[in-house]
């Protein structure tokens, strides 16, 4: 039975890894430093809150520069944050591991790829929810659904059981590029809205228009990056997310409110970067970006 390392103890990193040690599958989480580790320790584990209940997993841990083979690695830490991590990674896997890409967006998969042409590098998208409400302390806020997949690929890996056993809800996904397209879009038509207007997801209803043209761009842009199937009623689902979350706060919205760093090289720049790659003019997908921009550095964040 391979063991699963997860880099990143952070929100889904720590909520894959509490559930697959209480399902009694070997894990091991990669933090990134000595101090870091030690901390971990000083904790005595991993919390997870879930139904308002905690419970404390002990779950081994190392840095990256311990030297036990990689075989199996979920890759829990932010887009911006992926090439950077899995370069440190490199000399320890083993040959033919497979990676499971976590991150939101587009973009930092193929550089990930790109880095490791010998690995089996599987995406993800989720729609679960969680957050750290301390250091190794993860709060199980929103169920959902995870769905995985490696283009061209259509028969899943058999460790997929491996998910079933820990009551993690997966899905293998034949077109799981189209999937990460379908959610970014939809994350580029809401969340930077929210940041600008400074509005909960459901706030977006006094802005009907502005929602509509970035709704017409971004189906021109998935139709011409042959993504027809991601296109499909993109402004429709748009107007559902909208209303069915309503009174939360986008993730966009959570990190500039936490003077936290944003992924949007990986949504709305990806987009555009997509858009410029084909030609394709998109002004007010521009015009957002550039008024995105202003925004962070205003507030001193990064705005790739
Ligand atoms: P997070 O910030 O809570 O956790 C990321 C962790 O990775 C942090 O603990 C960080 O210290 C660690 N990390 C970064 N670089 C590292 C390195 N080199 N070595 C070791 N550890 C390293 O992030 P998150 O919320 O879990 O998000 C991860 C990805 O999942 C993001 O792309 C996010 O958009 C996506 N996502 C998150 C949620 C959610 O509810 N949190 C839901 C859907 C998708
Ligand atoms: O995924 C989201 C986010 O907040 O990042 C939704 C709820 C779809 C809004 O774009």
């Amino acid at each position: 039975m391979s063991t699963w390392h997860i880099l990143g103890a952070g929100s889904l990193g720590g909520l894959w890894a509490a559930r697959l040690a209480r399902a009694g599958l070997p894990v091991r989480l990669i933090l990134r430093d000595q101090a870091r580790l030690s901390r971990y320790r000083a904790a005595g584990g991993l919390t997870l809150v879930e139904d308002g209940q905690a419970s404390l997993h002990p779950i081994a841990a190392e840095t990256p520069h311990s030297d036990i083979p990689i075989r199996r690695l979920l890759l829990a830490c932010k887009a911006y944050d992926a090439e950077e991590a899995v370069a440190e990674l490199a000399p320890r896997l083993a040959p033919g591991a497979e990676l499971i890409l976590l991150q939101n967006g587009l973009g930092s998969q193929d550089a990930v790829a790109r880095r490791l042409p010998r690995a089996r590098c599987l995406f993800a998208s989720s729609t679960e929810g969680a957050f750290r409400e301390d250091d190794f302390r993860i709060v199980f806020a929103g169920r959902g659904h995870t769905w995985l997949g490696l283009p061209g690929e259509r028969r899943p890996p058999e460790w997929l059981d491996d998910l079933q056993t820990a009551a993690i809800p997966h899905e293998w996904s034949t077109d799981i590029v189209a999937r990460l397209w379908r959610k970014l879009a939809l994350n580029c038509a809401i969340n930077p809205l929210t940041v600008l207007h400074d509005c909960r997801n459901g706030g977006l209803r006094d802005w009907p228009q502005e929602v509509a043209a970035l709704c017409a761009e971004l189906t021109l842009l998935l139709r011409a990056a042959g993504q027809d199937t991601a296109a499909l009623d993109l402004h429709a689902e748009v107007l559902r997310v909208i209303d069915g979350t309503a009174a939360n706060y986008s993730s966009m919205h959570q990190d500039v409110a936490r003077g936290r760093r944003t992924e949007i090289a990986y949504l709305l720049g990806h987009a555009c970067q997509e858009a410029a790659r084909l030609d394709l003019d998109v002004p007010q997908l521009q015009a957002l970006l550039q008024r995105l921009r202003a925004h962070l550095a205003a507030r001193g964040l990064p705005v790739t």
